[in-house]
């Protein structure tokens, strides 16, 4: 579409200079409207992702994906919680955030949704996954980069399901984390081939639960990294915290500071 174009079917055109400056001011309001034009799939928002993409990189980027049901969100909102406690500012991109307020007690006001109140220190977005195959929406990458230029020290990322069309998250997360529950049998063995591959660490979530013991040893036997939680009471959360830290450490990343194994995929 040409300006004339743009002009003509009277749709707003953005500053896009003027839109990337903002969102790397950490400004909410400019944040979310990156991401939105980006799931339209709208040229200004390439264009201004493209401005941002210069800049460099800090944020630690934290995949957590699993069944539904396994208590995803609910570790979400405890590790977004101990994140802040220890002074850093968080980013979530989740395919389903109202789980994560409702279930998030220990965040309480301090979550703040897109662009309608202050920024408090943690972003929550809802990603649509519009029925892409992966469980990521396409846009998830481009979202934790915007976040990442925004300030976010740590962005974390909510996908639903393991196995083969997981894998996807490995280019998006530097660290990956597979929830499972207790009781599992079946789906845990038929998982273990690809699963250690995408996920370094395995949270055997819902630690409470009769039969936890049992699953967790099963686990341990066959991954280094198993941490048991209670997402409902926040056990474990310290150790989980921990091992992704310890991750992050001993695994580098390319020059440029973006994650995963395969080449940077070009932003169009
Ligand atoms: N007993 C128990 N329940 C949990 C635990 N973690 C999550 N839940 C509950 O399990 C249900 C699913 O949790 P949710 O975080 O929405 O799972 P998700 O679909 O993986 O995001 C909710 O009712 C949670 O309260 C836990 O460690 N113990
Ligand atoms: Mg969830």
């Amino acid at each position: 579409m040409t300006a004339l174009d743009l002009r003509r079917s009277g749709r707003e055109t953005t500053d896009v200079a003027v839109l990337a400056d903002r969102v790397k001011t950490g400004d909410v309001r400019a944040v979310s409207r990156l991401i939105t034009l980006l799931e339209n799939r709208d040229p200004d928002g390439a264009a201004a992702l493209r401005l941002l993409d210069s800049g460099s990189r800090h944020a630690d980027v934290t995949g957590i994906t699993g069944y539904p049901g396994a208590g995803k969100s609910t570790l979400i909102a405890q590790l977004a919680a101990a994140y802040r406690r220890s002074g850093r500012t968080v980013g979530v991109l989740a395919v389903d955030i109202s789980s994560i307020v409702t279930k998030g007690a220990l965040l309480g006001d301090r979550i703040r949704m897109g662009d309608h109140t202050l920024d408090h220190g943690v972003y929550i977005r809802s990603m649509a996954a519009r029925g892409h195959h992966g469980g990521l929406a396409p846009t998830t990458r481009e979202a934790a980069l915007v976040l990442d230029a925004a300030g976010y020290d740590v962005v974390l990322v909510e996908t639903v399901g393991v196995g083969q069309g997981e894998i996807e998250i490995m280019d998006v997360a530097h660290t990956v984390v597979a929830v499972v529950a207790p009781g599992l049998g079946d789906e845990v063995q038929a998982m273990k081939a690809g699963l250690l591959e995408v996920a370094p660490i395995i949270v055997l979530n819902k630690g409470d639960h009769a039969g936890a013991n049992s699953t967790l040893r099963d686990l341990r036997a066959w991954c280094p990294h198993v941490v048991r939680t209670v997402a409902t009471t926040g056990e474990g959360i310290p150790e989980l915290v921990a091992a992704i830290a310890a991750h992050r450490r001993s695994h580098k990343t390319h020059d440029d500071g973006t994650p995963g194994a395969r080449p940077k995929p070009r932003l169009v």
